[in-house]
This record gives C-alpha cells, structure tokens and sequence, in this order.
C-alpha cells in the first residue's frame, strides 16, 4: 500500500516541478524537498535559521499533539473517565507563559543577527543601481559610466505572442532568460540600489538572497556576496502590471579578472547601440538622485562623476551628426527588441490593433510628431522614453526609410530637442 502510494507521488508532477531543471529560474542546491541555501553566506544563515525554526515547531507539535491524543484516548468515556474539576493553577499559569517567551527568544536572537547582517551594506567593493521599468530592468555601475538595460529574450519574446505558432518548448531557457545578464565579480560584496521607473517593482534573485521592491522615489539597499562563479536567475516580484511575467532577472557571477576586462570594454557604451556616435547624455532625476546617495557614502565616486559630468557637457555641445546608414542599422536591432512584437518585423502590424506602419500617415508625416508619439506612447502602445535619443532617433529613422517609406533621417540632438 505505501509503495503503492509512494510510486504515485514519485510518478506524479510533484517530482517534475522539484526537480530543477535548466530552464528554472533557480540554482539547485536543494535536495529538492528543502529549501535552496543559495550561493551566500547569508543563504546558508537563512537556510540554518529555518531548520532550527523548523525543528522548534516540530518539537511544539509532537508535544501538543502528542498529548491530546495521549488525553483523548486514554481518557475516554467509555472507560469511564470522569472529568477533574479544578481551576486556577498558578504553576500550569506561570509555565505556560515562560515557556512560549523562551521559544520566541530563541527564535528573535539568531533571527535579529542575520537580519541585521543583511542590512548592513557598508564596505561594498562595487555599487550597482538597478531601476526597474514596465517590463525590463535597468543596471548602472556607479561610478562606472556603464549603464544598460537587461530585457526578456528575443526568440521568448517572440514566441510568448499571442498566436505566434511558436513551441515555447523549443525556445531555450524560455521566459528566465534575458539579452544582457548583470555581471557581478565572485566572491565581492556587490551593494545594489533598487528603485523603479514607474511602478513598484521588486528584484528578487532567490540564489543570491536578495529580494527587495523597487519603489519610485525610494531607493532600497541590499547586498550580495556570491561565492560559486555561474549564473544566477531571478524574477520579478511584485505584480507590476501586464507583463510582470516577462521581465526576468539574469546575474552573472564570475572570477575578478574577468568581471574587470569585461566592464573595461562596456565602458562608454551605455545605450542599446553603442555604434552610435555622438549621443548626448540625458541625464534622468532618478540617476542625479542616485549619484547623490552615492557621492554622500564616497568622495572617490562623487570626484568621479563631477569628471564624468564635465565630459558629458563637452560631448553635448558638439553633437556629431549620425549618417544614415549608421542610424537604419542601429534602427533596425531597435526594432526588433521594442517594437517588432506589435509592429512585426515587416513593419506590416497586426490590424485592426497594430497598425501598419507602411506607408503610414504618422510614419510619412512630421518627424516631431512620429518622435513625440514614441516618446509619449498613444492608446495601446507604451511609451518609449527609457529609450536613449540615439536608439530613438534610430528606431525612428529606421521606420521612415523601409518597407518603402522614404521620409527623411532623425538625428539624436532632435530626440533631445522633443523631450
Ligand atoms: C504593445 C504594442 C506596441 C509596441 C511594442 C509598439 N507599438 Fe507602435 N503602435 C501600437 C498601437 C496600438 C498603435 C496605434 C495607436 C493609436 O493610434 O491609438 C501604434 C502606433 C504607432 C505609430 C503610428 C502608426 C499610425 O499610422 O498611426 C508608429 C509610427 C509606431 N506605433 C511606431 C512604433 C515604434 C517605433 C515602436 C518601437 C519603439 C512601437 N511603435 C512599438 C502598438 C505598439
Ligand atoms: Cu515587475
């Protein structure tokens, strides 16, 4: 009977949804009945303080349990139990109020340690700002002048469109992969500073025990030291409207070296498309904002960002003029991130919903007003204003010059001008 039973468990999807797999947003280090320690410290902290929680109302049940079915059943009518008719014990009074507040201090001390320890963000050796955006998520290395934005994957993004006649099973890593992984050095106290574009977001990598929402106009602190180089996913935590499903978190934990080569080489490529050239930097109230905490924790970021802000300056006061060809390439990677799902990549639509954009009124007519649409966002389109002047300007570009439409080039600087 028990084999029986036990092979239908064993057989049943219980088993499949435990056992971790490639495509789960989770690192396994479970065995998969427990809960995952992760790969912190804290993790293991967090693992311990639930097994001795645990085991503490394991205990607590057995004995509460254990003795009313001792009383019921040895007690019972028909062998004429009769019922003991005292009141007021000051011994059962005075154990039954020690004993429940020694269980909560046991609890509260290890529990109280822990916490405390994860708050505590001091002696980070790297800071990151993560903001997060109806449906993506955006990294900026303080200090770094290396900023991007991290998005559900294309092929998932695709295939996750109503009707897209795409296997989903295909799609590799579906729906807990992104474009751009976070990258983070192993074994480095990496602080994160978490707020939100919009709405409340939060930012939760189980494996890295980090979950904090992301709130505009609050910036929450947390940190992260993992200790096994891999990769580590998360997801979005808090109902943060239509596609909360859709904006997955992926951090990549690797050794030192390779983190320092890595962040050499994006430095100065904070858009989308780094190709091109002569973007000026809009510079959004949330990032002054984050500076600010920044500056406040460390003089050596804020001497940084003063460079950084002189720089920037020079750069805005000689706009380079992007070609063409330059923009339309740019234009066409923008499209199909942003707008290809609604739009498609033929530019065709999906009337009567998603209109064509050939041929387009909007797309043939007044490029301020194409700009303003996009920046804005009208009806069912989202707006697009997380984008950078350089990806706009493209994008629009991108629009106005195929399928057969011919109307004329958007330079950044008159994104810039529209904002
Ligand atoms: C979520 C779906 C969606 C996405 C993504 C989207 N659009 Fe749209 N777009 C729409 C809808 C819906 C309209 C019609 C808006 C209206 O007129 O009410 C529209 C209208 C337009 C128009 C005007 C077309 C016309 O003739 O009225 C242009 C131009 C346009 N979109 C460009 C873009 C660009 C460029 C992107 C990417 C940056 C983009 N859209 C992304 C849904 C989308
Ligand atoms: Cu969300």
């Amino acid at each position: 009977m028990l084999k029986r039973l036990q092979a239908a468990v064993m057989g049943s999807a219980v088993l499949g949804l435990l056992n971790t797999t490639a495509a789960s947003a989770y690192l396994d280090t479970s065995n998969g009945w427990n809960l995952p320690t992760g790969a912190t410290d804290i993790g293991a902290e967090v693992f311990s303080l639930h097994m001795w929680m645990f085991w503490i109302c394991t205990v607590i049940g057995i004995g509460v349990f254990g003795t009313m079915m001792y009383s019921i059943i040895r007690h019972r009518k028909s062998l004429g139990a009769k019922s003991a008719s005292f009141h007021h014990s000051t011994a059962v009074e005075i154990v039954w109020t020690a004993l429940p507040f020694a269980i909560l201090i046991a609890i509260a001390i290890p529990a109280a340690g822990t916490l405390i320890k994860m708050e505590d963000t001091r002696d980070a050796d790297i800071t990151i700002k993560v903001t997060g955006y109806q449906w993506m998520w955006e990294y900026e290395y303080l200090g770094e002048d290396v900023r991007f934005f991290s998005r559900l994957k294309q092929d998932a993004n695709e295939a996750r469109q109503l009707k897209s006649g795409i296997d989903v099973h295909q799609v590799e890593n579906y729906l807990v992969d992104v474009d751009r992984p976070l990258m983070i050095p192993v074994g480095k106290k990496v602080r994160f500073l978490i707020t939100s574009n919009d709405v409340i977001h939060a930012w939760w990598v189980s494996d890295l025990t980090v979950k904090k929402d992301a709130i505009p106009g609050y910036i929450n602190e947390a940190w992260t030291n993992a200790k096994v180089p891999g990769t580590y996913r998360g997801v979005c935590a808090e109902l943060c409207g239509r596609d909360h499903g859709f904006m997955p978190i992926v951090v990549e934990a690797v050794p030192q070296d390779e983190f320092d080569a890595w962040l050499a080489e994006q430095k100065g490529s904070s858009s989308d498309t780094a190709d091109v050239a002569g973007t000026p930097k809009t510079v959004t109230v949330d990032e002054s904002a984050a500076t600010e905490v920044a500056a406040a924790g460390s003089p050596a970021v804020a001497a940084d960002d003063a460079a950084e802000g002189a720089e920037e300056a020079a750069d805005a006061e000689a706009p380079a003029e992007t070609d063409l060809d330059a923009l339309m390439a740019s234009g066409e990677t923008v499209y199909t991130r942003n707008c290809a799902a609604c739009h498609q990549a033929a530019g065709t639509g999906l009337p009567p919903n998603f209109p064509s954009l050939v041929g387009s009124a909007v797309v043939t007519g007044d490029a301020d007003a194409q700009v303003m649409q996009i920046l804005k966002g009208k009806g069912m389109m989202p707006p697009f204003a997380n984008l950078s002047d350089a990806d706009i300007a493209a994008v629009v570009t991108y629009t106005r010059n195929s399928w057969g439409n011919d109307s004329g080039v958007v330079q950044p600087a008159d994104v810039a001008a529209l904002r």
